[in-house]
């Protein structure tokens, strides 16, 4: 066998890199239009460590031996783009993946690359042009649009031809795929450079992130209107388990994960304390209508457009994130930084009838809203988006009014491109009582590499590492229905309708 498997390697290593290749440390002579290589180096199997790390296990030390490539991408004058590009010294699997970040980026994500690069792949990722979080630099028209969606792209670019360079071949196939401000870039790609990624997967995507910013600043008015309309984490379980109570068996399995919120009325009033009370399992009136106002969206009183669709029944475990005691750090850094010049805003004046204040919130740099896509689908380009319905910072109604925009702009057909899968009890990226270990790489894989759509997508629960429940995942509008028969733990007995 450990012969058999050497001279495997062998022919792959062989058939990977051709007699054009160059080496690791030939690619710092690599011509690439504004930018400069600033390190091409081979590392040896399990050296990488992680910047700055000290201490406890190396997360890096199962990574096999591959050319770390670094640069920086000056695609504006003011622009300061850091990538790193990793390719497998050998069974590379003859495929490219770009990945992204969270939040407001200003990292590369290491860990993303890790994960891509365990699997053969070429991998890329960017800082996206700034360092740490939100700050000044989003009041640079250049620094926000490298964010926005120029960097992803630069990265994308300059990766492929490193790629062709150490291979002596493009790429077979090109993906990306990352959650939260990295779905976001993802959209983007899709949307506005439609060539660049043969499929995409789009996890709970802040596609409308200025929006997001103002439902959460907007959620933190409700709650610190005034002492009485705080409430308290310890209630939040509380209010949980009495939306359990109204919706949970509602799918035909009481397992506390509520299938399709949607289908769903929960009025918090049912926990409301009597007789002047106050425990941590009932709400004050007071509470109750910060509750009340929490399932509802933010909209413009005078158009009546949604700014941001709610929380989701089923959320309330999270609620700390928008209703705990300081606001929500990231929508405040919008509002702080790039809606307004002004670190030290009092979000509590934001007004958002204010017509100055709805104009900022409108952003196409940022936002990936746009429902045309004509070129990605016209190319042959996959598109699976995916986000947790109990999504506590990106509430999960983003995803399904896009998804139903896009079917409205385009025709039902767009299915045969573009499927979204809502994800009961799966909070931000993961986590939760629903299934939210599942593995959208390869169904993407499949169904761009061997036109496999998919129709349904395997998912567990798992607990200490071990799966406790198996489920599938369906294309949304379809939800996974429990057949009525069999154990309700066992992904067999659904089907998605
Ligand atoms: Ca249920």
């Amino acid at each position: 066998m450990k012969r058999a498997g050497l001279i495997i390697m062998a022919v792959t290593l062989m058939s990977a890199r051709t007699a054009m290749a160059a080496s690791c440390e030939d690619l710092a002579k690599t011509s690439l239009p504004n930018a400069t290589i600033t390190l091409a180096q081979s590392v040896a199997a399990g050296a990488f460590t992680a910047q700055g790390g000290r201490g406890g296990a190396n997360p890096f030390a199962d990574l096999p031996a591959f050319c770390r490539v670094a640069a920086t991408l000056k695609p504006s004058a003011d622009s300061d783009i850091k990538i790193e590009v990793w390719l497998p010294a050998s069974g590379w699997n003859g495929k490219f993946q770009g990945v992204g970040n969270g939040v407001w980026n200003g990292n590369i994500d290491q860990n993303a690359m890790a994960t891509a690069l365990r699997r053969g792949y070429a991998t890329a990722g960017t800082d996206t042009g700034h360092e740490g979080g939100g700050g000044p630099w989003m009041q640079n028209k250049d620094k926000l649009i490298d964010y926005g969606y120029r960097s992803v792209h630069e990265m994308t670019a300059a990766a492929k031809s490193l790629v062709t360079s150490y291979y002596g071949s493009m790429p077979k196939f090109a993906y990306f795929n990352a959650c939260s401000s990295g779905g976001r870039q993802g959209l983007k790609e899709a949307q506005m450079f439609p060539d660049d990624y043969d499929g995409i997967v789009a996890g709970l995507p802040a596609l409308n992130a200025t929006g997001r910013s103002a439902y959460a600043i907007h959620v933190a008015q409700i709650v610190h209107k005034d002492d009485a309309s705080f409430i308290p984490q310890a209630k939040f379980a509380a209010i949980h388990d009495a939306a359990l109570q109204a919706c949970d068996a509602l799918d035909g399995v009481t397992d506390r994960v509520i299938t399709n919120p949607r289908a769903c009325k929960f009025d918090p009033q049912v926990i409301a304390c009597k007789g002047g009370e106050d425990t941590s399992s009932c709400l004050t009136p007071t509470q109750v209508a910060s509750a009340r106002a929490l399932y509802q969206p933010l909209l413009n009183r005078t158009t009546k457009q949604v700014i941001n669709t709610p929380l989701e029944v089923g959320s309330e475990l999270g609620w700390n994130v928008f209703g705990g005691a300081q606001p929500f750090a990231t929508a405040l850094q919008f509002f702080q930084f790039m809606a307004f010049n002004n670190p030290q805003i009092d979000y509590k004046t934001i007004d958002f009838n204010d017509p100055a204040v709805l104009a900022k919130i409108e952003n196409d740099v940022v936002n990936a809203k746009s429902t045309d896509l004509k070129k990605f689908v016209a190319r042959g380009g996959k598109l699976i988006q995916y986000h947790g319905w109990t999504d506590p910072q990106i509430p999960s109604g983003s995803s399904t009014s896009y998804y139903e925009d896009v079917v409205k702009a385009m025709g039902s057909n767009v299915k045969d491109s573009y499927r979204l899968f809502m994800v009961p009890g799966m909070n931000h990226c993961g986590g939760g009582d629903g299934p939210a270990s599942f593995d959208m790489l390869t169904a993407l894989e499949q169904w761009v590499e061997q036109k496999k759509a998919p129709d349904s997508i395997p998912a567990a629960h798992v607990t200490n590492g071990q799966p406790d429940r198996t489920r599938i995942l369906c294309p949304y509008p379809q939800v996974a229905t429990y057949k009525g028969s069999g154990d309700p733990n066992s992904a067999a007995n659904f089907s998605c309708k």
